[in-house]
């Protein structure tokens, strides 16, 4: 299993340089926290990324539901991703066949591919959309840019589970330039180094929550801790610190949760 070994390793070891800086990134900073900036204005979206940019690895937007979304929108995530040093993830799901996610990851209004680094696809739709990504991600002239597939999801009843999970590692292993990992709760596939020396896929885990144990509309939570110990890489967060009374405290509580659950597990 690759979650026993550290992140400066992985990242040395890794053939994808977005993967290398992504561990590179956790290892400087101490944190393996993403926060799931879900506000819906500009300025609220700037203001917390930030505020809280210190203490994260990678800020997750929708950007979809920025009220006021424009240049302005994603030229602050950038100045603010480089004075912090995180990575942006657009959380967009892309779900259509390959000539549409194209479409929708190069152009339209939000132009994705020229400030997400990390995307993430579900396989819906079969292998053609991860195809179709992987071209666009391999041919778009910027090297840091990556691709999760949607292995699972938090939500009650998700029909993200068994043979369609088992299909997210096959079709994972087939574009190993441009797909990093999985939104998993668990480590989904463990090739030991020896076995296959190039295979480390990296496991963002989305609802973590210290407080809270899910919400009305099907949400389902687990904690920093048991999270790391089912084998995640980076915890997802959103409302649990976006929405603590003190933002910045409740970060600092994820990010140490999440690191000192990074760092017993290393040590075992
Ligand atoms: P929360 O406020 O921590 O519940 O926000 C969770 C975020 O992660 C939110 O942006 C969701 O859209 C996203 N999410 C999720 O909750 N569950 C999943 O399985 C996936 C994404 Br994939």
């Amino acid at each position: 299993s690759r979650s026993t070994v550290s992140f400066a390793q992985r990242g040395a070891e890794h053939p994808n340089p977005l993967v290398g800086r992504l561990f590179e990134i956790a290892e400087k900073k101490k944190t393996n926290v993403v926060l799931s900036a879900d506000l819906t204005t500009t300025k609220e979206l700037l203001t917390i990324a930030d505020s809280l940019g210190p203490h994260i690895a990678v800020l997750k937007t929708h950007i979809d539901i920025v009220s006021d979304f424009g240049p302005e929108t994603v030229q602050g995530l950038i100045e603010l991703a480089k004075r912090h040093d995180f990575l942006l993830f657009e959380d967009r799901k892309f779900v259509d066949i390959g000539n549409t996610v194209q479409k929708q990851y190069k152009g339209g209004v939000l132009r994705i591919h020229e400030w997400a680094h990390i995307i993430n696809a579900s396989i819906l739709a079969g292998e053609g959309i991860i195809q179709a990504l992987d071209q666009t991600v391999r041919d778009g002239g910027l090297e840091d840019r990556g691709i999760l597939i949607l292995a699972e999801m938090t939500s009650k009843g998700s029909l993200a589970v068994g043979e369609y999970t088992r299909l997210s590692v096959e079709i994972a292993r087939k574009y190993p330039k441009s797909v990093i990992g999985f939104v998993s709760t668990t480590e989904l596939s463990n090739h030991s180094p020896s076995n296959t020396p190039t295979e480390d896929f990296v496991v963002f885990t989305t609802g973590v929550n210290i407080s809270s144990k899910g919400d009305a509309l099907g949400q389902q939570y687990q904690t920093p801790t048991t999270a790391m110990a089912g084998g995640s890489d980076f915890l997802i967060a959103g409302r649990g610190i976006y929405g603590a009374s003190d933002p910045v405290d409740a970060v600092k509580q994820y990010q140490t949760a999440g690191w000192d659950a990074y760092e017993r597990r290393v040590a075992s």
